[in-house]
C-alpha cells in the first residue's frame, strides 16, 4: 500500500496526482457515469472502486463482470468513462471488452498492476498499482492496493468536481493510516489460523455483506474456493431472505462482514436472521458481536475505506482454510495468473 501511495498525494492541496491517468480536469467535469469492467477479484475491486467513486465524487458508477460486458453488444456512451481492471493486464475477456470499447470510440482508463501489459498499452490512460512483480496467481495485495488505486482515482475525480478540501483531507488521513492498520490485522494471523481449522469442515460457506461489506464478502467468498475449494456463495446481506436463507444450518457457516457504518443496525439484524435458522456466524467488524459465534475485529478508518481494511482477514482466513486443508496455495487447481483464452 506504501507503494501505491508514494508521491501521489498533495497534502497542501488535499489533491492527489496520478501522472498517467489522462484525463484533464475539463474531461473529468464532463463525466456523467463512470462503468468498470474486470474478471474474478478484478471484478470485486470494481465494485468497491464504483462506490468509492459514487461516494466522493458523487458520479453514478457501476461494474460488471467483462466477461459478460463483451458478448452483449453494450451500449457504449460517450459520457460514460470506461476503466479496465486487471492485475495482469492480460485477461483476455477484459482485453477484449477494451477492444470492443475502443472500437466504438469511448474513452476507456486501466486501473493495471503489470507495467507496459497488453491492457495497459490499449487503454488511454490510466492508474498503475504497484502491488510488485511478485504478485501470485490468487489475488490478495493487489486486490487491496487496486481498492487504494480507486480510492486515489475517487478523490482526483471528486476534488475536481465537488469534494470538500476537509473531506478530502479526511480520505488523505485515512489512506496514510492503511500501511499500519494492515500490519496491525496482521499481527492476529495466530487468531485467524485458529477460526480457520474450526471453520475448514464447512460443507459450504455462506459470505454476506451490505453495501459496503458486500464486494469484500464476494471477493472472500471467491479466495476461499480459490485456494481451498471449500464451496462458498456470497450474497448481499439483504437477499438472503430472498431464497439463500433456506441453506442456512450449523454446517454451513455464514461469514458477515458489518462494517461500523449506519448500517450496522440492518446488519445485526440479518445476524438474527441468520442465528434462528442455527447458522453459525464468523462475524468481520470494528467491534465484538454478540450475535456472532467469533468476531474478527479490524481497526476503524474512514467509512468509505473500510472494504480495504475488511478484505485482509478474510484472505488469512482462505489461506489458513487452504493450508489446514493441505492445499497448495502457490498452485491452485485449474487456475491460472492470467486467462488469455
Ligand atoms: C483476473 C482473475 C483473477 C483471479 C485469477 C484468474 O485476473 O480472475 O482475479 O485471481 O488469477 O484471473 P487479472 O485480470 O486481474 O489479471
Amino acid at each position: 500500500v506504501d507503494r501505491v501511495l508514494r508521491g501521489r498525494i498533495d497534502d497542501r492541496f488535499s489533491t492527489v496526482h496520478l501522472g498517467g491517468l489522462n484525463l484533464d480536469a475539463r474531461a473529468a467535469r464532463g463525466v456523467r457515469r463512470v462503468k468498470i469492467l474486470g474478471c474474478g477479484s478484478a471484478y470485486h475491486t470494481g465494485l468497491i472502486g464504483a462506490q468509492l467513486i459514487e461516494e466522493l465524487a458523487r458520479i453514478p458508477a457501476d461494474a460488471e463482470p467483462a466477461s459478460e460486458f463483451r458478448y452483449r453488444n453494450p451500449v457504449v456512451d460517450p459520457d460514460t468513462l470506461y476503466i479496465a481492471v486487471s492485475q495482469s493486464g492480460e485477461t483476455y475477456d477484459t482485453l477484449a471488452a477494451v477492444q470492443e470499447l475502443k472500437r466504438k470510440g469511448a474513452r476507456v482508463l486501466g486501473v493495471v498492476n503489470v507495467v507496459g501489459s497488453a491492457i495497459a498499452r490499449e487503454t488511454d490512460g490510466g492508474v498503475y498499482v504497484h502491488a510488485g512483480p511478485e504478485v501470485c496467481v490468487v489475488s490478495t495485495k493487489c486486490f487491496t492496493n487496486t481498492a487504494v488505486a480507486f480510492a486515489l482515482l475517487a478523490l482526483h475525480l471528486g476534488r475536481i468536481r465537488d469534494l470538500s478540501v476537509a473531506d478530502g483531507k479526511r480520505i488523505i488521513a485515512g489512506l496514510r493510516k492503511l500501511p499500519e492498520q494492515i500490519a496491525e490485522v496482521l499481527r492476529g494471523e495466530e487468531e485467524i489460523k485458529a477460526l480457520a481449522a474450526e471453520y475448514a469442515n464447512a460443507k459450504s460457506m455462506m459470505f454476506v455483506g451490505r453495501v459496503r461489506g458486500y464486494p469484500v464478502a464476494r471477493e472472500a467468498s471467491l479466495k476461499l474456493k480459490e485456494v481451498s475449494y471449500v464451496h462458498a456463495e456470497a450474497y448481499p446481506a439483504s437477499e438472503l431472505k430472498h431464497g439463500p436463507l433456506a441453506l442456512i444450518e450449523p454446517e454451513v457457516p455464514t461469514v458477515a462482514v458489518l462494517p461500523d457504518d449506519d448500517l450496522l443496525e440492518k446488519n445485526r439484524a440479518t445476524l438474527e436472521e441468520i442465528k434462528a435458522r442455527s447458522g453459525r456466524i464468523l462475524a468481520v467488524a470494528h467491534r465484538k458481536q454478540e450475535k456472532a459465534d467469533h468476531t474478527i475485529v479490524v481497526p476503524r478508518n474512514e467509512v468509505e475505506l473500510d472494504p480495504i481494511l475488511m478484505g485482509i482477514p478474510l484472505q488469512l482466513l482462505a489461506y489458513h482454510t487452504a493450508l489446514a486443508l493441505g492445499r497448495d496455495i502457490d498452485k491452485p487447481r485449474n487456475l491460472a495468473k492470467s486467462v488469455t483464452v
